[in-house]
């Protein structure tokens, strides 16, 4: 049993057209349950949401490229992830999430399925809170394998966990453009805030996604626009974009894909800025060997 909206059976053909080599870089992968159990302490349960649906969605919108990201309805059990991963050919990236004391070969193994980069979830709803030491021990365990680190938080809690985030080693990627609240306007004090922090630390990067979660307005999101596009064109080279397919814990309304895909040119309103987004970003960070 789902208790939330499952993802839509029908999304329609963007009428945007990606780039060549264009990458989702936030996306899921759920169960089957029957094969790879969810989490016993998850705060929600999705439906399933397999590597099969996953490729063919890509496929459908015009992309080339998944990023998977560990959700934490399947906590710090990788399996269906790395499952994924090994099945794309090459073509998806992962994000786990681990504790600091996962072994080295877990590591490794992880890595030669395509995981890039580990987790560190903030947001109340989601998980209960995991001290920020052990957050940093995490990142130190990792460090040798060049992983980068992908932070949730909602933000309300930017002032908490910024000193935490400047901390960590290497690229840090915010989810979901630090989750601003839309109400507030790109001048209220918390997206300032957020930019502040973006310009003073160049390591830090962030994905344009999930205007399905901040707007207030509903589709087609445009209430959303300005704080993406402004975040696309102050930081165009730390910024990335992905579906989030196939969102879940939504539980207001549930986009349609190939909308979200629209919304694209309105966030990156130029040629250059589209490609830096979709293609020369994520290839730089979770494909640097084939990057140009
Ligand atoms: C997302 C957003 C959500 C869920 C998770 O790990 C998760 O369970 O990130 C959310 O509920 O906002 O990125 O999928």
């Amino acid at each position: 049993m789902s208790d939330y909206l499952a993802f839509h059976p029908d999304p329609k053909v963007p009428d945007y057209t990606p780039p060549a080599g264009a990458v989702d870089a936030h996306c899921h992968v759920f169960g089957p349950a029957s094969v790879f159990p969810f989490a016993p302490e998850r705060k929600y349960t999705p439906c399933d949401a397999s590597k099969e649906q996953l490729f063919a969605l890509r496929d459908h919108l015009g992309f080339a490229r998944n990023v998977i990201v560990q959700a934490t309805c399947h906590g710090k059990d990788n399996a269906a992830l790395a499952d994924a991963l090994l099945a794309s050919g090459g073509m998806a990236r992962g994000v786990a999430i681990v504790d600091p004391e996962i072994d080295d070969d877990e590591l490794d193994a992880l890595h030669a399925a395509g995981v890039r980069g580990v987790r560190f979830n903030f947001v109340k709803r989601l998980v209960d809170a995991t001290p920020h030491e052990v957050f940093e021990r995490v990142a130190a365990r990792v460090t040798r394998l060049g992983w980068h680190i992908v932070v949730y938080f909602e933000g309300q809690d930017l002032p908490e966990v910024a000193p935490l985030v400047a901390r960590l080693p290497g690229i840090v990627v915010v989810d979901h453009m630090g989750r601003p609240d839309v109400s507030k306007g790109v001048d209220g004090n918390g997206f300032q805030e957020f930019l502040a922090f973006l310009t003073d630390h160049e390591d830090v990067w962030v994905k344009v996604s999930c205007p399905e979660r901040l707007t207030v307005a509903g589709p087609p999101y445009d209430d959303v626009v300005p704080f993406a596009r402004t975040l696309v064109e102050r930081f165009s080279d730390r910024v990335l974009w992905g579906t989030d397919w196939p969102h879940p814990n939504m539980k207001s309304h549930m986009p349609d894909d190939g909308a979200l895909v629209d919304v694209i040119p309105k966030n990156a309103v130029t040629e250059d800025l589209r490609h830096r987004l979709l293609v020369e970003n994520p290839m730089r960070l979770y494909w640097p060997e084939e990057a140009g």
